[in-house]
């Protein structure tokens, strides 16, 4: 695995900084004004979703119907409260590993790109100052279709020139883990394993975890698989 992949992927909310949770707690702010609570794993759905998707999960969840006029009153509105929530965002709040693998990256000449379904992504990137770390850069502003749909990550190899499956994405949502797969790609989850079930691996966090450690868990785990795979027949 070390030698084959050539590039690597980052999805945003979550795995770069902890925005999934400001996004949380705007569709929460939203419900809680229609007079509904909004739990945590009710919000699972919502991760990885695109802005509109994720307003049409949360009015199914509910059971409340509005119009296209009222639905993009309503994005503006929890966009405005996703905003205010990280007007104090910076540097400092990068999760932990991520500064150091993208650095070491950089000089393994692996290239590295942003896979993420925020179209505030790129303003953030420059916000944590880390946009000099990426070969290319993907947002929400940029597809047609959002994730679990693979377009995101497909463009994202696309503009590094790197074929899908020598592609590495790294995600915290399921739907982000659909999307790599269907393009082909391999995949490291972090967060709950049982959210995350269709990864080839699935880490607690990035810290601590350089390239070569990374490289060496998913070729564990692909031989593990291997292993099963030949034990059922
Ligand atoms: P925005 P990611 C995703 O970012 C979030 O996980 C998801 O919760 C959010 O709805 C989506 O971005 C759209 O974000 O409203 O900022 O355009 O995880 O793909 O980096
Ligand atoms: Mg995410």
């Amino acid at each position: 695995m070390l030698h084959t992949l050539q590039a690597c992927i980052f999805d945003m909310d979550g795995i770069i900084v902890d925005t999934a949770e400001a996004h949380y707690q705007s569709w929460k702010k939203i419900a809680y004004s229609w007079g509904f609570e909004f739990s945590r794993a009710a919000n699972q759905p919502l991760k990885g979703a695109s802005r509109m998707h994720s307003l049409e999960l949360l009015l199914e969840m509910l059971g409340v119907e509005k119009t296209n006029a009222e639905k993009e009153v309503i994005c503006a509105l929890k966009n405005d409260y996703y905003l205010a929530s990280i007007s104090e965002l910076t540097k400092a709040d990068v999760l932990p590993g991520v500064l150091n693998l993208l650095q070491e990256l950089r000089s393994q000449s692996i290239k590295t790109a942003l896979g993420s379904a925020s179209r505030n992504a790129k303003r953030i990137l420059q916000i944590l100052e880390l946009d000099h770390l990426f070969d290319a850069q993907v947002d929400g502003n940029d597809v047609h279709e959002g994730k679990p749909n693979p377009e995101v990550f497909q463009l994202a190899a696309a503009r590094l020139h790197i074929a899908p499956e020598r592609c590495l994405v790294i995600e915290d949502a399921a739907k982000g883990i659909t999307a790599a797969k269907r393009a082909g790609m391999h995949t490291v989850g972090v967060g709950n394993p049982e959210e995350l079930k269709g990864a080839d691996l699935v880490l607690s966090t990035l810290e601590d975890m350089p390239w070569k450690s990374i490289c060496t868990l998913l070729d564990k785990e692909g031989t593990e698989t291997q292993a099963e795979r030949e034990k059922l027949h």
